[in-house]
């Protein structure tokens, strides 16, 4: 007999009480096709109490639909190629405030909720902030009962499992559909034609319309997100590519030409087989645009199918409204096509004429941008764009055509600018299709994601623009949702907080940590907060110790930097920093160690698969580590830990349990980031750079409570300038950190590339871009004076509470409050 069979299997849908609770799991695992009702092991355990779980997520999308049907509110729909949703299960009840009637109900199971929750994969169909932003965005949506969706790709394998071998990082395909997502509704009834290639047609009346080539279906899978304590649940809609049978050739495939046979089914796999394909190559760049484009086409189609269907007299001439209806918010250019494909299912679809047809896209499309990197603001070869979507492409040069009639009409002065301006770059060696461009012409709002990074915008990347249209330009600081990152993750310290606050409403308010000021100084809660941080540092050394064999030891200082590895993040400046305080702890007598701070060191973060320099910075992070945590003289004052494998579940862990972080991008770099929002959240003290969103939150939560360092952002260009000159002089520090890790002191790796590109402008070198340089000498000073404060636990305890208590500002709530009333004009729908 199964565990499963000692609880009488009942099928009662959104049960509330343990005992029903319990009934619908057994009842889940038994009549589930999915694995054999004999077995009830943890796994089978997840999957059972997830469906039960959906039961009740099925209930309310149910009603959200229905409602949002009958009371025809407008509605923002959220394109976007990433969401980095993690597991879901623990949010789940969270949200629907059934976590402890689940618990309770496991135990009749003899589970621990906790336990179960993590047999779930992380969904991780994203690469970092941007995916993990939509993903926070939905919540705060479904929160604020917003009529609003997202729509995505549902990819086979999202981002990959990172593999830290001898050589340094491996990719390994990750398996989040291996068995099934118990979170997913397929809907058969939800089907778009999306055509690829072929040519445009143009019909006696000029009409022009696109034509052959060849053509896919996208098929809807709807993930039900649940908002907190609201009876809404919306739709993260993502999107899979299927070949019909009329595609399979039987007549080739009984000749046993089996690939041949199934060439459409082969090519249609591909397109949502992962998450960002490799762009080195042609065929790999075309593969990228044709995910763009099935993600911009069967989104659309569908937005302008509900159109229709809230109401039948809109079938003909009302697109006028549809402005009203809808609001298309672009997360970054990804997402770009949606503007030309919206004007061809308006004007070749729906007959509508240009004016018109670019009047509705214009007051319903907006941009998000989230980098002012110029290697990610993306430029498509016209050639490629032409060949793939040839009626696209003649509309893209319509656009192009228009503006730059518009401004040497309106502008004289600002002829000169045209050319950088315009949608096409038509350079003769390298005609591109510029997104960005493409997205500020055609949006009706363009958006930042954190203040100095939307006067970045308007100061220099959009700058032109800005005196034609000054209005278009807004700022949204990011935001991360306060129940995944402090309710869910930590509830000790939420806990605590409730308890001093007397309320948890601070769940969906987070302006009320403030109230946590007035007890900065207070013993009582130093004590209790003390001991929650014990608690989450624990657990964070227990997984630390499982994932990688090191033991670190809770009492020291917890220094934690994870996020993507890149060179202007920075985490070279880090592991430099880790290599010359081992130096100097090797140089230093036994009983001047002791006066020293003991500290651990991790870093965690994937690095692109073709990125050299980032590979290598993981493994300099590995070396480093390997000789420093087996040096018995200094390893009880220091560690230092690669945490493999970084993603949401794993940021759950680390986050808790930290006490610094580490924010450190060279200035006017890092747009906003959004780690930095939840490491202070959850009181950890913050080391960083005037860039993203760290000016804020410094603001926030007082200069005195974050550990400020290095160039700020408009002085960035002119250190470079003075470094082009030979103007630098390196500090003496950071020679001696560089020289160290030469002279082989961490193995026989070869890191000259690495350590040249923060040299001048020599062999591999860059002329140390990313100002390391520069830096190293402030960064390190900085750091002296965190070990100096760490020494005086009061003071750090102080300043840990004041980070949480002036988090606040950084609710996912308040930004999408924000695009809700400033650019969406949406308001909450709430099913009654
Ligand atoms: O806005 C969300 C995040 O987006 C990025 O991750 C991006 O992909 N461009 C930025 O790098 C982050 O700064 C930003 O927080």
């Amino acid at each position: 007999m199964s565990a499963a069979d000692k609880v009488k299997p009942a099928a009662s849908p959104a049960a509330q009480e343990p005992s029903a609770i319990a009934g619908n799991i057994s009842y889940h695992a038994q009549y589930s096709p999915h694995f054999s009702p004999l077995a009830f092991g943890p796994e089978q355990a997840f999957y059972a109490t997830a469906e039960s779980v959906r039961d009740h997520l099925l209930q309310r999308w149910n009603d959200t639909y229905l409602h949002f049907h009958k009371t025809d509110p407008k509605q923002t729909y959220y394109l976007s190629m990433e969401y980095l949703q993690g597991r879901a299960l623990t949010n789940a009840v969270g949200n629907l405030g059934i976590t402890g009637a689940y618990a309770d109900a496991l135990k009749k199971f003899g589970y621990e909720l906790e336990a179960i929750a993590g047999q779930e994969r992380d969904a991780a169909l994203g690469n970092g902030g941007l995916g993990r932003l939509a993903s926070c965005f939905l919540d705060s949506m479904a929160t604020l009962n917003l009529p609003s969706w997202g729509y995505g790709l549902r990819y086979r394998y999202g981002l990959f499992k990172q593999r830290i071998a001898q050589e340094g990082q491996e990719e390994i395909a990750e398996d989040w559909l291996d068995k099934f997502s118990p979170w997913e509704i397929v809907r058969h009834d939800v089907v778009y034609p999306i055509r690829f290639f072929g040519h445009v047609e143009i019909s006696p009346d000029g009409k022009r319309k696109w034509a052959g080539g060849e053509v896919l279906s996208a098929l809807a899978y709807d993930v039900p997100i649940p908002g907190y304590k609201t009876k809404n649940a919306i739709s993260l809609r993502l999107w899979d590519a299927k070949a019909t049978a009329e595609d399979f050739n039987l007549f080739q495939f009984n000749d046993g030409q089996y690939e041949s046979a199934a060439q459409l089914h082969s090519r249609a796999q591909q397109i949502c087989a992962v998450l960002y394909p490799g762009d080195a190559t042609e065929e790999g760049k075309l593969l990228r645009l044709k995910q763009q484009y099935f993600l911009c086409s069967a989104s659309l189609q569908d937005i302008i199918f509900r159109f229709k269907e809230r109401k039948s007299d809109r079938v003909s001439g009302k697109w006028s409204e549809f402005p009203s209806k809808v609001a298309v918010q672009m997360n970054d250019t990804h997402p770009t096509l949606a503007i030309p494909e919206l004007m061809r299912l308006l004007m070749d679809v729906e007959g509508l004429g240009w004016d018109e047809a670019w009047d509705v896209t214009n007051k319903t499309v907006a941009y998000t941008n989230h980098t002012v990197l110029p290697e990610a603001l993306e430029k498509w070869s016209q050639a490629v764009m032409r060949k793939l979507l040839p009626r696209h492409m003649e509309i893209i040069e319509e656009i192009d055509k228009r503006f730059r009639e518009m401004v040497i009409s309106t502008r004289k002065d600002m002829e000169g600018k045209i050319e950088s301006m315009r949608v096409l770059d038509n350079n003769p060696e390298k005609p591109v299709v510029r997104m960005a461009n493409l997205c500020v012409v055609a949006g009706h709002t363009v958006n930042g994601v954190a203040e100095l990074h939307s006067n970045i915008l308007k100061e220099e990347l959009f700058a032109d623009y800005l005196s034609i249209w000054p209005k278009k330009f807004q700022n949204k600081t990011n935001g991360i949702t306060p129940r995944r990152w402090l309710r869910f993750c930590n509830p000790e310290l939420s806990e605590i907080v409730t308890k001093w606050l007397k309320t948890d409403q601070w769940t969906s308010n987070l302006d009320l940590l403030t109230g946590l000021r007035k007890f900065a100084d207070d013993e009582k809660l130093h004590a209790e907060w003390a001991a929650a941080k014990l608690a989450s540092k624990k657990r964070l050394a227990k997984h630390v110790l499982d994932v990688t064999g090191v033991t670190i030891d809770p009492n020291s200082l917890f220094d934690i930097q994870i996020k993507r590895i890149h060179e202007y993040k920075r985490q070279l400046m880090n592991i430099l920093g880790a290599v010359y305080r081992y130096k100097k702890l090797k140089e230093m007598s036994a009983a001047d160690r002791q006066k020293v701070t003991p500290r651990t060191v991790m870093v965690g973060g994937k690095a692109f698969a073709t990125y050299t320099n980032a590979k290598r910075i993981v493994k300099l992070v590995n070396d480093v580590g390997a000789v420093v945590n087996n040096d018995a003289d200094v390893n009880k004052y220091l560690k230092v830990v690669f945490i493999p494998n970084y993603n949401v579940s794993v940021a759950e862990v680390l986050i808790p349990g930290s006490e610094l972080s580490q924010h450190i991008s060279t200035a006017g770099m890092e747009a906003s980031g959004t780690s930095n929002m939840k490491f202070s959240l959850n009181g950890c003290v913050i080391i960083g750079t005037l860039d993203g969103a760290n000016v804020e939150i410094r603001e926030e939560v007082g200069q005195d409570n974050f550990f400020l360092f290095g160039a700020k952002a408009d002085q960035v260009a002119g250190l470079r300038k003075d470094r082009e000159n030979g103007l630098f002089k390196p500090d003496p520090r950071f020679e001696e950190a560089k020289q160290f890790i030469r002279s082989g002191a961490f193995g026989t790796y070869d890191y000259t590339p690495l350590l040249d590109s923060l040299e001048g402008n020599t062999g591999f070198g860059r002329g140390d871009y990313f100002l390391v340089g520069y830096d190293f000498p402030s960064y390190i000073d900085a750091q002296a004076r965190v070990d100096e404060a760490y020494k005086d636990k009061k003071k750090w305890i102080k300043m840990s509470i004041l980070n949480t208590a002036g988090s606040g500002k950084f609710s996912s709530d308040r930004t999408i409050d924000q695009y809700a009333k400033e650019i969406w004009g949406i308001s909450a729908c709430p099913v009654p």
